[in-house]
């Protein structure tokens, strides 16, 4: 007997299970409208996930359907991460200097000796064009959000800490988030209707514990009224803040979602709880151990179909006696 090609829609029948709908995606998880344009060898700049404060020389090094894979310029190839095509962490050639952003030049090079120009022509390199980029097609909306106003946000490294934080920077619609006197290492980008941000006061009228800047040895001697006085700072207006509204995934829905430990795999998923802004996803055929939490707005969950539709291969369920990567329609 022929076996036949894995499809979703017998999959699903199958397993007698729902598709995850399409419109509890948001757009950068949905079915995208343009291609990806990026070709391999092709230069940009970017944040470093590892730390999102900071902008480095990056190359295209490997493309995917819609993603593609990154690398640090002058770095070991362990460095590398994957993207998808409209990611908003990845900016053109001059972004930065254009923006007043920190550039950071590719291993080998001091500060202040780095210029694109040359670099470009030394590497017969090619500039991405900037059409490619989804911030190019963005439009951005004013949001009462200003550079160096404070807040309360969950460390997300520690998320049962809700911390007195600043807004480091802005970029089109997403803010950095910064805690007071710590490490950038903490460091991360959310947009306005992020749930891991606060407006000044959030935890006192919740009776939730705020963690203060470590100088504050007794958590009780802090008080948001003298520390913004002493420092001349700003609390983030309670308006700017635009809390989402809950999310319609359910345990049982199936989606596909890149494998954290190895990213550039994409895996058919089942959601297997729910809480109020992330999922918990299990890859079908795989031992639960490796069931992992996701961010509800996350890059990294698409609808079932995405792949296909994209071009990517999809990891299927192991012992599906067919070929481990389905047909792309
Ligand atoms: N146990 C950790 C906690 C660090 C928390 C930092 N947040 C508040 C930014 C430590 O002391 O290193």
């Amino acid at each position: 007997t022929k076996k036949k090609l894995w499809n979703w829609v017998s999959y699903l029948e199958e397993e007698k299970m729902p598709a995850a709908p399409l419109k509890l995606f948001k757009e950068h998880q949905s079915f995208p409208q343009s291609r990806n344009s990026f070709k391999v060898g092709m230069k940009l700049e970017g944040i470093d996930p590892e730390h999102p404060s900071l902008y480095c020389v990056l190359t295209v090094v490997e493309v995917l359907g819609y993603r593609m894979r990154l690398h640090f310029d002058g770095y070991p190839d362990c460095y590398d991460f994957w993207v998808s095509a409209d990611s908003l962490d990845i900016h053109p050639v001059g972004w930065c200097e254009r923006t007043g952003h920190k550039l950071l030049p590719p291993k080998g090079y001091k500060d202040g000796e780095f210029s694109w120009a040359s670099y470009l022509k030394h590497c017969k390199a090619q500039a991405s064009p900037k059409t490619f980029f989804k911030s190019y097609n963005t439009p951005v909306t004013p949001s009462g959000f200003r550079v160096g106003m404070k807040l309360e946000a969950v460390d997300r490294k520690n998320p049962s800490l809700l911390c007195v934080a600043t807004i480091a920077d802005i970029v089109e619609n997403r803010l950095l988030i910064h805690f007071d006197n710590w490490d950038h290492s903490y460091d991360y980008w959310c947009d306005a209707s992020s749930p891991y941000i606060r407006p000044v006061g959030y935890c006192q009228e919740s009776a939730i514990d705020l963690t203060p800047p470590p100088e504050f040895k007794d958590p009780k001697s802090f008080s948001w009224e003298c520390y913004l006085e002493k420092n001349g700072t700003q609390a983030a207006p309670a308006r700017a803040f635009k809390p989402r509204p809950p999310h319609g995934f359910q345990p049982q829905m199936k989606l596909e979602a890149v494998d954290k430990r190895n990213p550039m795999l994409i895996r058919v998923c089942s959601i297997v709880q729910r809480e109020e802004n992330r999922i918990k996803l299990h890859f079908d055929g795989w031992n639960p151990l490796y069931d992992f939490w996701v961010d509800v707005d996350s890059h990294d969950i698409h609808p079932v179909g995405w792949c296909a539709k994209t071009g990517h291969p999809l990891q299927l369920p192991p012992g599906n006696g067919a070929p481990d990567i389905a047909a792309v329609a």
